[in-house]
């Protein structure tokens, strides 16, 4: 343990260096690697990211929701976890509690264990909670493609959305009502993605989710969200345009959609999100739109350079990307896909860094210890307006 925590301190004295040696030493607060040193080490949630100096505290300076994905098992099962997201974050959603594959054990079974762990936790922490998701082609349960027919699928979407939505009515900011429905590969008219639900119903389902979410819960703000849309690259020039022809047509058609969440997983390795972005969150902004930032997290796996070197380039994404975001008055929400690398989805061989370095692609790392993500994130929401 004394060996660990050495080389801790070690790693957030050379991560100051590195940082000051790139020119990015604004990346981090002055004494980063100093101030782990004098708690031991081996301190939580140290002082200089606690209260006033936390994530959530400075976002309600800026008059914006700063949070995370989070998993019910560690709300209840880790003590640190649970410290950290109620310290952190001022809305939750859960990574996959709300999934139709965690929510219906069988057609006639309804199971909000997980869910509800969610919602209760955040009540007692006095922090909102969005709705992650109501419609997908993924996380359908096994028995969905033997159940579900062209006969049954509206009705089997409709009771879905019925319930779930009309079980937390009232008490959600928001709920991504349909996930991920486009997709130009797909090669389908309005790029829309090949997906069971279009299949089974049509294109047609994408405004039947969103009109019964919204008899089931007349306050939840009815997002869309989706990925691959922050890049000025073609693919996702085009995806974007697709998304934003699809919120035209279900404005035109007066379906209630009130935001378009991006995700954000962004690489570290890529160009940066820019202006066809910029002009994408304005002309939502002029339908009257909001846009949320709702699973971002920064992937290095394609980074060259040591660890500090990485660390550095991810944050730098996320003062970027989101200095960039927050300046838009119709972007008010952010969130990471999870808190803390310990559980990030984008472990693993496939996402894993070079050598089989952990991936740290979030605010917080392994141990709970604040990453210059952290640092850069706060940055960017310190660079918002504050509130009287
Ligand atoms: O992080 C989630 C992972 O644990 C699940 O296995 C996976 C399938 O349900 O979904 C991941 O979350 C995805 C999110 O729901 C939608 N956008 C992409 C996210 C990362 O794949």
């Amino acid at each position: 343990m004394a060996a660990e925590r050495r080389s801790r301190r070690e790693f957030l004295k050379r991560a100051t260096t590195a940082a000051a040696a790139g020119g990015l030493a604004d990346l981090l607060p002055a004494g980063y690697g100093e101030a782990r040193e004098s708690d031991g080490g081996g301190a939580r949630t140290p002082a200089d990211v606690a209260g006033k100096h936390s994530m959530r505290a400075h976002a309600a300076a800026h008059g914006m929701l700063v949070g995370c994905a989070v998993i019910p098992e560690k709300l209840t099962g880790e003590q640190e976890y649970a410290n950290l997201v109620a310290e952190q974050a001022s809305i939750l959603v859960p990574e996959n509690a709300l999934k139709w594959a965690a929510l219906r054990p069988a057609p006639d079974r309804y199971d909000f264990r997980g869910a509800d762990i969610i919602l209760v936790f955040a009540q007692a922490h006095g922090q909102k909670v969005r709705g992650h998701n109501l419609c997908w082609h993924e996380a359908l349960p096994a028995w969905f493609a033997s159940t579900v027919t062209r006969e049954n699928a509206a009705q089997f979407l409709t009771e879905h959305i019925q319930t779930v939505a009309g079980r937390y009515a009232g008490k959600l900011q928001a709920w991504d009502v349909v996930n991920e429905a486009i997709d130009p590969k797909s090669g389908l008219p309005d790029g829309l993605r090949k997906s069971p639900w279009l299949e089974m119903i049509g294109p047609d389902y994408i405004e039947l989710a969103f009109r019964t979410a919204r008899k089931a819960d007349a306050t939840a703000l009815l997002t869309y969200n989706d990925y691959s849309i922050e890049l000025d690259s073609p693919d996702q020039t085009e995806k974007r345009e697709a998304v934003l022809a699809l919120v035209k047509r279900m404005k035109a058609n007066g379906a209630p959609i009130d935001a378009v969440g991006v995700q954000s997983h962004l690489d570290a390795s890529a160009e940066l999100p820019g202006a066809g972005l910029q002009k994408f969150v304005r002309e939502l902004a002029a339908m009257g739109l909001q846009v949320f930032v709702t699973e971002m997290d920064v992937n290095d796996r394609k980074l060259q350079g040591n660890a500090e070197e990485r660390d550095l380039a991810v944050a730098g994404v996320y003062r970027n990307y989101l200095t960039m975001m927050l300046a838009e008055p119709n972007v008010n929400v952010a969130l990471t896909w999870g808190i803390t690398d310990r559980y990030t989805w984008l472990k693993g061989a496939k996402y894993g860094r070079a050598h089989g370095e952990p991936e740290r692609p979030l605010p917080f790392d392994a141990d709970y210890l604040p990453t210059p993500a952290f640092f850069a994130e706060r940055t960017a929401i310190d660079s918002r307006r504050k509130t009287a």
